[in-house]
């Protein structure tokens, strides 16, 4: 089987659908190369807040039915120190602006039934996948599909496949800077049909580690608790993790989380990663394949979004204009938003979880900054501006 295509994309996560859908609107066509099946990148549970820039552009790009109707619009957080809860108010903070949850497997549902609906092409469990003479005008993919060989001919190729694909690591040695971090702890994350414990996120600073407790829904739960980066997931039966919730998240008021059947379990782990620049020759990183940022700030899928909204415009000059400018500035107009989110990720990372070998030096300045969050409208107004996320252009 070969192909040619405009442009070759590689992931089939939000970064790889989303590009392919918005190069579609601009009449490009582009093939994506994706390792997993369906069900499986369509289950995937990870992320689940959208800043308001990535509902604009989901909602600019036709794809916010379903996100309008079950997408729950928060206009606070919370944040807990010890037994004490403090709302952030994002949106007066903000002017207005609030942010959305919704699951990025509904994000991915809607981006592949809009693909496949308009006739796109994606190729799921594509096994092997390659790319090769991306320094030249004629780029190819490779991969196994069913057995048979494949090879897609493009102009340019997308690396959309997240932090353990395989477009990073085909980038010469020497042509990348990696500016990398990893973290003393992990989360262990579970989706529980429960009543969330709030009507809005909360993290909390606990004494015992870190909590957070967000939700899918008003019935579905997720909640996650700070532990080892090596953790066990046998020694964590539900009764363990429900008891472990409940001492993080309860209140001086009595509050705390409702139990429910758990669905879903797993540990992820803490990182920042950021690979400079985003493009080699013709080939464009976007999303977790150039960059990572521990989940504490939920910026993840976000990045993924704005990326790939810079490259289509980029490509769109490229094709309807014969510009090339904006495919030239597409890695430091990217990494402008992408070094923001890093750096407010490790702040909300550093402030609220609990450092082993920590002297107290680190906790007091822990709890000082926390208590200026909550204590100074400058402060809190900062955090709420880098939570909402950052104007698109700037
Ligand atoms: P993805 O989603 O990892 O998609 C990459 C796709 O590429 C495929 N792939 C390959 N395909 C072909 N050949 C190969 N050799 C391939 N290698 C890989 C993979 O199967 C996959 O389908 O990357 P993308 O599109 O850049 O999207 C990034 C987001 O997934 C990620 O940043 C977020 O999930 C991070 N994240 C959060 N982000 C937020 O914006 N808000 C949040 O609240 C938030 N919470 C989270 C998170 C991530 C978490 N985990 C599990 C890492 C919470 C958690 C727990
Ligand atoms: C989630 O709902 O999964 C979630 C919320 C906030 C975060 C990270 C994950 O910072």
């Amino acid at each position: 089987m070969r192909e040619r295509t405009k442009v070759g994309i590689v992931g089939a996560g939000p970064a790889g659908l989303l590009l392919s859908h918005l190069l579609h609107l601009d009449g490009i066509d582009s093939v994506v190369v994706e390792a997993r099946s369906r069900a499986y990148v369509e289950n995937r549970v990870r992320a689940g807040v959208l800043e308001q820039g990535s509902v604009d552009t989901l909602r600019e790009a036709g794809l916010d039915e379903r996100l309008r109707r079950e997408g729950l619009v928060h206009e606070g957080i919370q944040i807990q120190v010890g037994e004490h809860r403090h709302r952030l108010d994002l949106k007066e903070l903000t002017g207005g602006k609030v942010i959305t949850v919704y699951g990025q497997q509904e994000v991915v549902k809607d981006l592949i039934a809009q693909r496949l609906a308009d006739k796109g092409a994606i190729f799921f469990e594509a096994e092997n996948a390659a790319i090769c003479d991306f320094e030249t005008e004629r780029a190819r993919i490779t991969f196994t599909h069913a057995t048979e060989q494949g090879e897609i001919l493009c102009d340019f190729v997308a690396g959309c496949d997240g932090f353990h694909g395989i477009c990073r690591p085909s980038i010469p040695q020497g042509a990348i800077t990696i500016f990398d971090r990893v973290y003393p702890f992990a989360w262990l994350g579970i989706l529980a049909k429960a009543e969330p414990a709030s009507e809005e996120v909360i993290y909390v600073n606990h004494p015992r580690g870190f909590a957070l407790s967000s939700m899918r829904s008003h019935e579905v739960a997720r909640l996650y608790l700070q532990c080892r980066p090596d953790e066990d997931l046998a020694l964590w039966p539900d009764g363990r993790i429900w008891e472990e919730l409940h001492k993080r998240l309860r209140t001086s008021s009595g509050d705390t989380v409702h139990e429910g059947e758990v669905l879903e379990k797993g540990v992820t782990g803490m990182r920042s990663f950021v690979a400079e620049p985003m493009r080699h020759g013709r080939l464009f990183l976007a999303g977790d394949a150039a960059h990572i940022v521990p989940p504490t700030g939920a910026k993840g899928m976000n990045l993924a979004v704005a990326d790939v909204r810079v490259l289509a415009q980029a490509l769109s000059a490229f094709y309807h204009h014969n510009r090339t400018d904006l495919l030239e500035a597409y890695s430091a107009t990217c990494l402008k938003r992408v070094w923001r989110a890093e750096h407010f990720s490790w702040f909300m990372t550093s402030m609220l979880h609990k450092f082993p070998d920590e002297d107290g030096f680190g906790q007091r300045l822990q709890r000082s900054q926390l208590d200026y969050i909550v204590s100074s409208r400058a402060a809190a107004q900062s955090l709420a501006e880098n939570y909402v996320g950052m104007p698109y252009g700037r």
